[in-house]
C-alpha cells in the first residue's frame, strides 16, 4: 500500500551512522528496512536489532548487519508498525505475534519511531483486541485469570492449531469492554503469572509518522 511505503520510507531519515537500529516486524516497516539497505549501498553504516525471526530474514537478505544474542546492550533508535493509535498515543500492537521482541526492543531504545497508515488511528483502544503472549504452561490458568480482569479472551490459531511465537508461546486475543486506563490495564496484565508480554504500549512512542488527509506524509510527537 501507497501509504505504508511513504511512512516506512520516511523513518529512514533518522537513521544516523554508527546508530544501533531496533528494526520492527510487519508491512510498513518492511519499507524502511528496504530504503536503510538503500541508504547502506550509498555509504550509510548502521546495525540492525530484528524485532522476529521474519524481520531477521529480511535484514539477512539485504545485507544489513545485525547484533548478535546476547550482545545487545543499547538501541539508539527503534523504528515498528502498530496496529492500533489512540488519541493519546497508546499503542496496540502484537497482531504479527512479535509483541514481546518489539516491546523489549521499543523500551531500550532512546528514540522510538512508530510507522502507521492513517488507517491505524482508533477513537478508543476497546475497539481492538489486545494480543497477550502467554507460556503454554497452564495456559488456561493465565487465560482464567485474564478474563477475570473482564475480556474475552481468544486463542490465536494458525491452520487449525496453536499459533507458536517467535518465543516459544501463545497468544490470547484479548477484548475488553472498555479500556479506561492502559497504562493501569498494561501493568495489570502483566503481573499475571504466565503472562510474558501484552501488546498494549503505553508511554513509548517518541513519533509517530503517518498521512494526513491529503496523502502528505507527516510526523506527529
Ligand atoms: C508490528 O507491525 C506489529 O506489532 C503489528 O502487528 C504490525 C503492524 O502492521 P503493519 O503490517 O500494517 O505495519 O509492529
Amino acid at each position: 500500500m501507497e501509504s505504508k511505503r511513504l511512512a516506512g520510507e520516511k523513518a529512514a531519515e533518522f537513521v544516523k551512522d554508527g546508530m544501533v537500529v531496533g528494526l520492527g516486524t510487519g508491512s510498513t516497516v518492511y519499507y524502511t528496512i528496504m530504503k536503510l539497505a538503500e541508504r547502506m549501498k550509498q555509504g550509510l553504516v548502521f546495525k540492525g536489532v530484528p524485532t522476529s525471526v521474519e524481520t531477521e530474514k529480511i535484514a539477512a537478505r539485504l545485507g544489513i548487519p545485525l547484533i548478535s544474542k546476547g550482545e545487545i546492550n543499547k538501541i539508539d533508535l527503534g523504528i515498528d508498525g502498530a496496529d492500533a493509535i489512540d488519541p493519546d498515543f497508546v499503542l496496540i500492537k502484537g497482531g504479527g505475534g512479535a509483541l514481546l521482541r518489539e516491546k523489549i526492543v521499543a523500551e531500550a531504545a532512546d528514540q522510538f519511531i512508530v510507522v502507521a497508515d492513517p488507517g491505524k488511528f482508533v477513537p478508543n483502544l476497546a475497539d481492538v483486541e489486545i494480543p497477550v503472549e502467554v507460556i503454554p504452561f497452564a495456559s488456561e490458568l493465565t487465560e482464567k485469570h485474564l478474563k477475570s480482569l473482564g475480556c474475552h479472551t481468544k486463542l490465536r490459531v494458525n491452520n487449525n492449531t496453536a499459533f507458536i511465537t517467535d518465543n516459544g508461546n501463545y497468544i490470547l486475543d484479548c477484548k475488553f469492554e472498555e479500556i479506561k486506563n492502559p497504562k493501569e490495564l498494561e501493568t495489570q496484565i502483566l503481573r499475571i503469572p504466565g503472562v510474558a508480554e501484552n501488546g498494549l504500549f503505553t508511554d513509548m512512542a517518541n513519533k509517530i509518522i503517518t498521512l494526513n488527509a491529503l496523502g502528505e506524509v507527516v510526523i506527529l510527537a
